[in-house]
């Protein structure tokens, strides 16, 4: 087993005491939870799929049996474990058995191809992997034994569904059952729980290792501020690994309150209304261009979906105009969250004026969230002023994991993350957005970096030079755009065939380029040499429609 990179998140001593002190860290783990979740809510329903209800108690004795079954098959405690499920009742019992068993989920998004898959799998190291067979009409057997040529420390592979060479779940399940169940926890709190995927604003994604002790006090802090109780039922639309669905109060929050999960295969209208109308859901959480085909499909639905009280949008800058619809056109309340998978989210709260709903992305979970906003130089701007975020706190990491370049660059000496986001402050303390510092694409809440993909543009062989930016989109908020530069010697690659290409290379499809534009320079203006920032800066304003003569 490859651990030999140690896995830790740490905050400075003080910092330790005083969240400690301040109660917010109250030294449980996931897998002890859950236990006490099963004590408390037996025989409530806890998840519901498309063919299962599993009440807390089945879901507590399934992460119990597959706990034993994964231990039974050589994987130890701290064993790293890519885990690229889709929304299916498994995804849960899955990442409660790792927690159980003190191994570590790396959550990997459906959409992921080989190339992402195999650097998360390098950076963690990762000793196994599990995925469905199949979804949404992509096989992930091929893609599965591709990881494990490239990875040779990724031992064991698990498949939900037909598992052909692998080991199937259900498998696993039945020689978990033969095992003496296993204790309710094996890690202690301050122990990194799981690692999320950053959403990579500066070349590839990094690997961010969250603390049982600080996400649990995110999900405890968002139900409070969210009001999800026993009562709630939860539809979890967009896809679960990412940390909104997840934490905000999400899927773990919602169990965290004893609530129940309705897992949707996919956000579409069509599919989540008859849900909504079927479990009678409460809540659910989107990013705006979902929102968006929801308050289009609302008027000519026939399912009744008045059982829900609350639609959550955040992911990506949801436009006051649209955020004024949500209340006439679907009898809802609208919160809106602006968090990242690092740590730091704000909440609209509930009884908020509907000013502060419509144009702010809301304010901190935790009055130890510490905001700074600052200008290029890291010194405050005055109150009120646009300026870049600076944010620690009792759930904001110090540090991703095995990256020291990265480190380097994302946090401040004082331990504050460069979020990379451009803010404002309202004299309540609300945050508004408004734009970003580094280049990466916000599609539809998909975060792409520029960087990332031109170095992958760059290894085409007609490819001379290559810059991604986005574009402002209706519908997707913003899309990606590729200026390239062909060799003198070579001929242009039609555009389809330039796609085909990208994906070819084992990439996420959000990152295929939206747009490809063949230039014969990039027109620079300056004279010498100018930044890659500057060079996206001029690409993108050319795209601008100018109203100038
Ligand atoms: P990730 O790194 O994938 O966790 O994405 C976090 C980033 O998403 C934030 O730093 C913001 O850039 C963006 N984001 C999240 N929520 C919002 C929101 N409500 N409005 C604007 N941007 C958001
Ligand atoms: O975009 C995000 O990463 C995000 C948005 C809303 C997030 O991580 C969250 C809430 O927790």
């Amino acid at each position: 087993m490859t651990n030999s990179i140690p896995l830790q998140q740490v905050w400075p001593a003080d910092f330790v005491k005083k969240y400690t002190e301040a109660g917010y860290w109250d030294g449980q783990s996931f897998g002890e939870l859950l236990a006490e979740r099963a004590q408390q809510y037996g025989d409530q329903p806890a998840v519901i799929g498309a063919q299962t209800c599993w009440s807390y108690a089945q879901l507590d004795q399934k992460a119990s049996t597959l706990a034993a079954g994964l231990l039974a098959l050589g994987l130890k405690k701290g064993a790293r474990v890519l885990v690229q499920l889709p929304n299916i009742p498994e995804f849960v019992s899955v990442i409660f058995a790792l927690f159980r068993a003190g191994m570590v989920p790396i959550y990997a998004l459906p959409a992921h191809r080989i190339t992402e898959l195999a650097h998360f799998a390098e950076q963690a190291p990762a000793d196994a992997y599990i995925c469905a067979a199949q979804f949404e009409g992509f096989d992930y057997l091929p893609l599965a034994r591709e990881l494990q040529q490239r990875c040779t420390h990724i031992q064991h592979i698990i498949v939900v569904g037909a598992a052909q060479e692998f080991d199937s779940l259900e498998q696993i399940e039945q020689q978990g059952a033969q095992q003496p169940p296993p204790p309710a926890s094996v890690s202690a709190a301050n122990e990194v729980a799981f690692l999320q995927i950053s959403g990579g604003s500066t070349g590839l994604s990094k690997l961010i290792p969250r603390t049982h002790n600080d996400y649990i006090y995110t999900l405890r802090e968002s139900c409070k501020i969210c009001g999800v109780t026993p009562d709630s039922i939860f539809l979890a639309a967009l896809p679960m690994a990412h940390n909104f669905p997840m934490s905000s109060p999400g899927f773990l929050g919602t169990l965290y309150a004893g609530g129940c999960v309705v897992l949707s295969p996919s956000a579409e209208p069509e599919t989540c209304f008859a849900l909504i109308a079927k479990h009678q859901v409460t809540f659910s959480s989107l990013v705006p261009p979902l929102l968006l085909m929801w308050l289009e499909f609302a008027p000519q639905s026939q399912h009744d979906i008045s059982s829900l009280t609350t639609i959550q949008v955040g992911g990506a800058k949801l436009i006051p105009e649209v955020a004024r619809r949500v209340r006439p056109v679907l009898n809802i309340q609208l919160q809106q969250v602006f968090g990242m998978a690092e740590g730091l989210v704000n909440y609209t709260r509930l009884h908020d004026a509907e000013d502060i709903v419509i144009h702010t992305q809301g304010r901190p979970i935790s009055p130890d969230d510490e905001i700074l906003i600052v200008d290029d130089h890291d010194q405050p701007v005055p109150e009120g002023t646009v300026g870049h975020l600076l944010t620690r706190g009792p759930y904001t990491i110090r540090a991703y994991h095995n990256n020291p370049a990265a480190n380097a660059r994302s946090f401040t000496k004082d331990g504050y993350y460069r979020t990379g986001d451009m803010v404002q402050r309202t004299e309540t303390g609300y945050l508004v957005v408004q734009g970003r510092a580094n280049d990466h694409i916000n599609r539809a809440g998909e975060k792409i970096s520029a960087e990332e993909i031109e170095d992958h543009l760059l290894a085409h062989p007609a490819v001379y030079d290559a810059a991604v930016v986005s574009v402002p989109d209706d519908y997707l908020g913003e899309r990606s755009c590729a200026f390239i530069i062909i060799k003198k010697d070579q001929a242009a690659p039609r555009t389809i065939e330039f796609k085909r290409w990208i994906r070819q290379r084992g990439l996420a499809d959000f990152k295929v380029p939206d747009q490809v534009i063949v230039v014969t320079s990039f027109d620079t203006t300056a004279a010498g040499k100018i930044s890659r920032k500057q060079l996206r800066h001029q690409l993108s304003q050319s795209l601008q429609p100018t109203h100038e003569q």
